[in-house]
């Protein structure tokens, strides 16, 4: 682990500390909820459940349900729901994308084939939906029904993007909006349903989700241009060569010359990692990473605003925490 990951891996030690029993409970939900009678699920669910994921959404869960002062183990259920949905969501993206790298190892379609791979997503996806049944509200059900409907939305609107070079930020943003920053939003949504929150409470946690959401994508876009695959966990260099047109290009080909808009063009339109050095120089040149960085920034300030209903607590102060970790984190 290189210097600078471990230092912003510095900054969610105290959430970390502080959501420990929570997460261990959820991570035992996820244990007993993942078991099924056929050898493969369990063998690739647990390949992947246990590959050193983050637990970023259900902490979000976790997090939010307890700043509403929530003391019940619902919201154990809840997170363990939204990880195996997030999971799912992994297991079809690696297929859809060809992945063979994820959290430093090699991607379960790599491992398992892709029919492995999407037929146990659809275990996960419909198991988080099982477990919804015994939460017993049909509102979490409403809003999970609604956010995976939209997240895979979101996906089929990034594959129209593909190599697309006229996509703009506006495109861009929907995207992210969609397939990573609706799930991050229900995550803390339900914190405040479980705790029979003002519909404007439950409004603003939701907001804050959002734009953490959309702050988290922005950072893994400029991660994909900057970290070292070490760090990511994954190929450097992958989105271009699935020709995805992220901010990064999308605002080096706006800022740069005429022949720099070219080439960026064409990578996007050929795909593959032959010119990606040069459209990392372009990238630098026009400082393209450190605009994705600030708009990043400014959607985690935004977060950050959407908790000023939440009374003084180490929660709310640990969902500020997690907001500035979305943007300075190096993985
Ligand atoms: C199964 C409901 C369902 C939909 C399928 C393929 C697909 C539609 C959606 C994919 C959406 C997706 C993978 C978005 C990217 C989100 C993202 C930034 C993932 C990485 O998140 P981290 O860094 O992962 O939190 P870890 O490894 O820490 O868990």
């Amino acid at each position: 682990m290189s210097e600078n990951k471990s230092d912003s891996n510095l900054i969610i030690q105290p959430v970390i500390e502080l959501s420990r029993n929570d997460m261990e409970a959820v991570n035992e939900v996820i244990r007993e909820r993942l078991s099924s009678e056929v050898a493969l699920v369990n063998q690739l669910g647990h390949y992947i459940i246990d590959s050193g994921g983050k637990r970023l959404r259900p902490m979000l869960a976790v997090l939010a349900a307890r700043a509403y002062g929530y003391e019940g183990s619902k919201h154990q259920l809840l997170a363990a729901i939204v990880e195996f949905i997030h999971t799912a969501t992994l297991l079809h993206d690696d297929v859809v994308d060809e992945s063979d790298m994820r959290r430093g190892q090699e991607t379960a379609n790599a491992m398992f084939g892709n029919a492995a791979s999407v037929l146990v997503g659809d275990f996960l996806y419909s198991r988080a939906f099982e477990m919804m049944v015994d939460v017993n509200s049909m509102r979490v059900m409403e809003i999970m029904a609604q956010t995976t409907n939209v997240i895979a939305e979101g996906e089929v609107m990034q594959l129209l993007n593909v190599h697309d070079a006229e996509t703009s930020e506006a495109r861009y943003r929907e995207v992210i909006h969609c397939k990573t920053a609706k799930l991050f939003e229900a995550a803390t949504r339900l914190g405040a349903v479980l705790c029979d929150r003002p519909q404007a409470e439950e409004d603003a946690i939701a907001s804050y989700g959002t734009h953490l959401g959309a702050a988290f994508q922005l950072i893994d876009d400029v991660l994909d241009y900057s970290s070292s695959s070490e760090d990511m966990g994954k190929n450097v260099g992958d989105d271009l060569a699935e020709g995805k047109p992220t901010l990064p290009l999308i605002y080096a080909m706006d800022q740069g010359t005429e022949a720099q808009s070219a080439l960026i063009r064409k990578a996007i339109e050929q795909g593959g990692y032959d010119m990606i050095d040069d459209v990392q120089a372009i990238i630098q040149e026009t400082g393209a990473l450190d605009y994705t960085r600030t708009v990043a920034q400014e959607e985690a300030d935004k977060a950050i605003e959407q908790l000023a209903h939440l009374p003084e607590s180490e929660y709310k102060q640990a969902l500020e925490i997690l907001a500035l970790f979305s943007v300075q984190r190096k993985a």
